[in-house]
């Protein structure tokens, strides 16, 4: 696997976060630096999604600016991400998965919660409406990350090692899910074997026969080159992904008012032509990694089941959270 270098410590993470502290963000409106950081190369649709983002900044404000992006996983991954942000140091800006940032904010991972949306259609209705806004609002108040804009459209399918196509080869599956408790519950009620595992650590787990098999989308599947050890795409669709772009809450205050504005509107405009290159490029994807051999697709046998088995996780999830009319709200959409 070219990109992500299976060990990366946390020790690491802690020495690269201090030393790229030493270049902090100035709010000094003549010379701003803000940092970016992004697990995949210039090719994937998160970072295009970044260097738009970037590009209308520096479009549009008439102060002296310069961005700084972190590319191919170089300090870490989205949990790493969490914390820089939530801290205030080494990165301002990056885009993350709700459920890699439950530690900080436990609804947030609602937004991305497995079988929630019906389609795209859905998908699109509910990230063009405000209905996320409450939890846009925890994660602002418990972890000080504003979400400025959301990338994400791509459709989680299962990624394994021997082929899974329906209930009883699902039955026991070893395979890895994001850090949110709601990702391990709604994986195991369908009865597979979910284990949290770092996303960089991925590649080696299922290579090393750790675990068998993961989830994920097109692009991600692609950049990463996890088809290497997972090739059996199995089309289980039971995820369209929310990606949040978030900005540290600390940078953000620190900032000029007009810059401020600048970058709420360069998140949200950024962040729609994310979903349009993923949503758009996630078939394109899987035609091409099946057309190059690396790849088999399988239907899952018998995919109403899997929903009438996570309906009631789900509705557990929300009641926990006292969240129950939000969820009800996103699938009355
Ligand atoms: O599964 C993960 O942790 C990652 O999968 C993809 O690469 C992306 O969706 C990324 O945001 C993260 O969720």
């Amino acid at each position: 696997m070219k990109l992500f270098k299976s060990t990366f410590t946390i020790a690491k993470v802690a020495v690269v976060a201090a030393s790229v502290a030493l270049v902090a963000t100035s709010a000094n409106a003549a010379d701003i630096t803000l940092r970016g950081a992004s697990l995949f190369d210039e090719d994937h649709a998160y970072t295009k999604t970044l260097r738009e983002f970037e590009r209308i900044i520096g479009e549009n404000y008439e102060g002296d600016i310069e961005f700084e992006m972190h590319l191919n996983g170089e300090l870490g991954d989205e949990s790493d991400f969490v914390t820089f942000l939530q801290q205030g140091v080494a990165i301002d800006y990056a885009i993350m998965a709700p459920s890699n940032m439950a530690v900080f904010a436990p609804a947030i991972p609602l937004m991305d919660m497995p079988f929630l949306f019906r389609d795209l259609d859905h998908w699109n209705a509910v990230l063009s409406s405000d209905v996320l806004k409450p939890l846009e609002e925890e994660l602002y108040e418990k972890a000080d990350i504003k979400v400025i804009g959301y990338a994400g459209g791509g459709t989680r399918n299962l990624a394994s090692a021997d082929p899974i196509a329906n209930m009883d080869e699902l039955d026991g599956h070893k395979m890895r899910v994001m850090g949110a408790p709601i990702q391990a519950k709604i994986f195991s009620a369908i009865s597979a074997a979910p284990s949290a595992i770092a996303y960089n650590e991925v590649y080696n787990a299922i290579q090393t026969g750790v675990i068998a098999g993961f989830e994920n989308e097109a692009a991600s599947i692609q950049n990463l080159k996890f088809y290497e050890v997972a090739p059996n795409i199995t089309l289980t669709k039971h995820a369209i992904t929310v990606r949040p772009l978030t900005m540290s809450g600390k940078t953000f205050r620190k900032l000029p008012e007009d810059l401020q504005a600048i970058i709420v509107s360069a998140g949200a405009e950024a962040g729609a032509m994310g979903r349009e290159i993923e949503s758009r490029e996630d078939g394109e994807k899987l035609k091409e990694m099946l057309d190059a051999g690396q790849i088999t697709v399988t239907e899952f046998e018998g995919r109403e089941k899997l929903l009438d088995l996570v309906v009631p996780v789900q509705d557990e999830f929300a009641a926990d959270l006292g969240a129950n009319e939000l969820l009800e709200a996103i699938r009355a959409m």
